[in-house]
């Protein structure tokens, strides 16, 4: 239980953070703490499986793999825990061995896209946008990456120290100046915390504003998602929520108890209209936004009755 309740402060806290991460660690973590269960009591089991699974999803609000790989890992079978806990790290295992296969895909797959001599743009630390920047590299192009710092929290740090390691040349930029330098962009490379059926991308605030800017420009935006990321909830018409994170991370408690008349909004995440987005890049394919319907409906295999009965309690009997 310990375990289980340090992954989930780590999660909060961002100590985990970046969508594929947190869902790579969740299913693990779910196996572990299969395995740390006692009980022989197949009810006891599944009753302590499903609060840890509960929790897990608490965590974070935003990012649409956190549930689905939760329910990847909860759709286990088992009448007794042996087989119960076998399933368990079966579906925890395949589940962290696809999303790896889908990042290294999405970048061979997003590599096309990126030409020779590309400046390319990206905002907050993605591995799968880092993917295809990094296999466009691999594959002897010569690019350069503009990165945003990506304030509050900075994560622009990680993706020059990732790119820097990779031997990419990259410019630190604030995120103010995204239009600024747009001009000089080819290509805009982002991740996704989710993707909705009507195909909007829902990244680290500040995508959406940098994706109007390429717009304007007449710059090609790819998104790079796994399918995992694809929201089955919002062909229920149910929307993501928006993550509203604590003023702290953008003003010292200190100074702001020092005002009477202000406080802070720090929304961690915003919505892109798919007017806005060229392409999905994911590991079944390069796809135009429009075609998230689809990636739901048949490559996930949802259909509105499967969601339906599966609100909350049991979990998807589909692919996540
Ligand atoms: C991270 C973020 C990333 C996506 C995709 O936000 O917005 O762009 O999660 O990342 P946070 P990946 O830092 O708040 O978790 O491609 O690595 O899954």
């Amino acid at each position: 239980m310990k375990q289980l309740l340090d992954t989930a402060q780590k999660i909060k806290s961002m100590e985990i953070r970046g969508a594929g991460k947190i869902a790579r660690t969740v299913a693990a973590q779910l196996h572990n703490y299969s395995e740390s269960l006692n009980t022989g009591d197949i009810s006891q089991f599944n009753d302590k499986m499903k609060i840890a699974a509960e929790l897990l999803i608490s965590t974070r609000p935003t990012a649409v793999s956190l549930p689905n790989a939760v329910h990847t890992v909860m759709r286990y079978v088992g009448e007794t825990v042996e087989e119960a806990k076998a399933d368990i790290n079966k579906r925890a295992n395949d589940f962290i061995e696809d999303s790896e296969n889908a990042v290294r895909k999405i970048g061979e797959i997003g590599a096309k896209r990126v030409r020779d001599g590309d400046t390319i743009m990206t905002h907050c630390n993605s591995s799968a946008a880092i993917s295809i920047i990094a296999k466009a590299h691999k594959d002897g192009k010569n690019i350069k990456v503009l990165a945003t710092e990506s304030r509050p929290r900075w994560q622009g740090h990680l993706t020059i120290k990732q790119l820097d390691d990779e031997g990419i040349k990259t410019s630190l930029i604030v995120d103010s100046a995204v239009r600024y330098f747009m001009k000089e962009v080819d290509i805009v490379i982002m991740g996704a915390d989710a993707v909705t059926a009507n195909g909007s991308v829902i990244n680290k605030i500040g995508t959406s504003q940098l994706a109007l800017c390429a717009h304007e420009a007449r710059k090609n935006v790819i998104i790079a998602a796994e399918t995992y990321k694809f929201s089955p909830r919002s062909l229920l018409g149910d929307l993501i929520e928006i993550e509203e994170r604590s003023s702290s991370e953008v003003i010292s408690d200190e100074i702001l108890k020092g005002y009477g008349h202000v406080s802070v909004k720090n929304p961690a995440f915003d919505v892109t209209p798919r007017e806005y987005i060229d392409l999905i890049c994911t590991e079944v394919g390069a796809i135009p936004p429009e075609m998230s319907y689809i990636i739901i409906k048949e490559h996930l295999g949802y259909s509105l009755e499967d969601i339906n009965s599966n609100v909350k309690s049991k979990a998807f009997n589909q692919k996540y």
